[in-house]
């Protein structure tokens, strides 16, 4: 799929085909259902598609779901209508085709795909079909967007949107964390609308609405060995640093910092790493492109576009969907103190569960393994191994696979490091043989892939997907092998 010619106005075309099916179908009258992943592009992009739908005045429902047996399930209870499936399906054509063939279904993602395969009243728009790496250069809620603003009469409300799914599935791997590709043009479509104002900075968590001390202890990715959880040594740097932690009763933020003071707090964590005998370059890591929604209040926690992607996650992972695509939709005042709530537990959550990761991993030959046991919810375990992979706990060249249990299915959340997936690591064909082996059913990026096994089959899959890892490496070496002797 990959190796077809680079055609965005195709791509283009194929989203217009999909929009005016769905403005059809809506100016009818058919219901709609709007499903799709309950991570933040996912919720990002069911956000945009039913704004969108709501602006058309549609009959809609919404649902997100945790794996795509939930979304086959949902199904089962419904008749007639449309579906739009968001940010999944595309690895799954044909067991789709085969249960819902006679449904009018649009599949708007970004995972590879599984084969083309549109039929009548069916249509694919996907990024790889058309030569664009979905991977790196658009999320879901980038082709949702695309698709939605030939028939919103609002397009530059969902551009902003976009750009915060695309953050969430970790696309601003660009100098600088930039978004590249794909993604540049939607974020100048967000700029053009007045809604986004793009500049280099420090990117930490909460850099416009927490405290300094605050922001730097919650930034794990980069994970800053001594600061990252540790708000009391995080106080101590920037008193020692002399920065003016508070303007009259008012805390400051990163966004209030001068210039200088900005540069005395970069130096400040270099030598607090250099006494910690820490590698000084994940620094780097802490300036990067900010992304700024300009219309969100200060203390919103929404202005700030990757914090915004957080929340959306918070809620997903928390059973909370409804509550993120209601604020990403566009919906404030209670329904967003609800979600910041939610985001504030699950952050607390969170720092538990990498407590426990720390003192738990296991090291297979090829792979580092977490099993989370029954204390941690099944759904956070792609979170934990998102911020798990950056956290340096996780050596570069060996894949983190995390698992989690819940009656009787073990849900597997894989990473890897971009300097593996260069040398042709793909962890999405890895999690779906290996679990196509044992009666299960993975896939994903390379970078990123996830699968759902039987639980009585964890051992035997491990040990798969150890061994395909290696077997990918090891062909990496012959490759280097024979290079060097040409
Ligand atoms: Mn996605």
């Amino acid at each position: 799929m990959d190796g077809s010619v680079r055609d965005v106005a195709a791509l283009q075309a194929r989203c217009k085909e999909a929009a005016d099916f769905i403005q059809d179908e809506a100016e009818r009258g058919t219901e709609i259902l709007v499903a799709g992943h309950n991570d933040a592009d996912g919720l990002s992009s069911i956000g945009i598609v039913t704004g969108g739908l709501l602006d058309l005045g549609a009959k809609f429902i919404a649902k997100s779901v945790f794996r795509l047996e939930e979304f086959i399930d949902l199904m089962g209870k419904r008749d007639g209508g449309m579906v739009i499936l968001v940010d999944m399906g595309s690895g799954s054509i044909h067991e789709l085709r085969k249960v819902f063939g006679d449904r009018k279904f649009v599949i708007i993602d970004h995972h590879q795909p599984e084969a083309e395969d549109i039929g009548e009243n069916w249509i694919h728009v996907n990024p790889h079909l058309f030569g664009i790496d979905g991977e790196s250069e658009v999320s879901a809620a980038g082709v949702a967007y695309l698709v939605m603003r030939n028939i919103t009469p609002n397009p530059h409300i969902y551009a902003p949107i976009a750009v915060v799914g695309s953050l969430g599935d970790l696309q601003d791997r660009g100098e600088k964390r930039k978004l590249f590709g794909l993604n540049e043009e939607i974020v100048s479509d967000a700029v053009e609308g007045r809604m986004l104002k793009v500049y280099e900075d420090f990117i930490l968590y909460g850099r416009g609405s927490k405290p300094i001390h605050q922001a730097l202890a919650s930034t794990q990715s980069p994970y800053l060995p001594g600061l990252s959880g540790e708000e009391a040594s995080c106080l101590s740097l920037l008193i020692e640093a002399e920065i003016e932690v508070r303007d009259g009763d008012k805390w400051r933020t990163i966004a209030d910092l001068t210039e200088e003071e900005k540069t005395k707090l970069y130096n400040a964590i270099v030598s607090h790493l250099v006494k910690n005998n820490q590698p000084t370059e994940v620094v780097k890591d802490l300036i990067g492109t900010v992304y700024e929604l300009v219309n969100e209040d200060v203390s919103s926690g929404l202005r700030d576009a990757r914090e915004y992607a957080q929340l959306l996650n918070a809620c997903g992972k928390t059973n909370n969907s409804w509550l993120g695509v209601s604020v990403a939709m566009g919906y404030r005042s209670w329904v967003l103190e609800e979600a910041q709530r939610v985001m504030e537990q699950y952050r607390t959550i969170l720092k538990k569960s990498l407590e426990f990761a720390s003192k738990n991993l296991e090291q297979m030959y090829n792979i580092m393994v977490l099993r989370v046991g029954p204390e941690i919810d099944v759904r956070q375990v792609s979170s934990i191994a998102s911020i798990l992979s950056s956290s340096k706990l996780i050596p570069v060249d060996k894949p983190l696979i995390v698992v989690g249990q819940e009656a009787g299915v073990v849900k597997v959340s894989a990473r890897t490091s971009s300097k593996l997936v260069m040398v042709g690591v793909n962890l999405g064909t890895v999690m779906r043989e290996a679990a196509s082996k044992f009666a299960g059913r993975g896939g994903g990026h390379k970078i990123a892939a996830g699968a759902e096994i039987p639980a009585d089959r964890l051992t035997l899959f491990l040990l798969e997907v150890d061994r395909l890892i290696g077997e990918a490496l090891s062909r990496v070496k012959t490759q280097i092998t024979l290079d060097d002797n040409d």
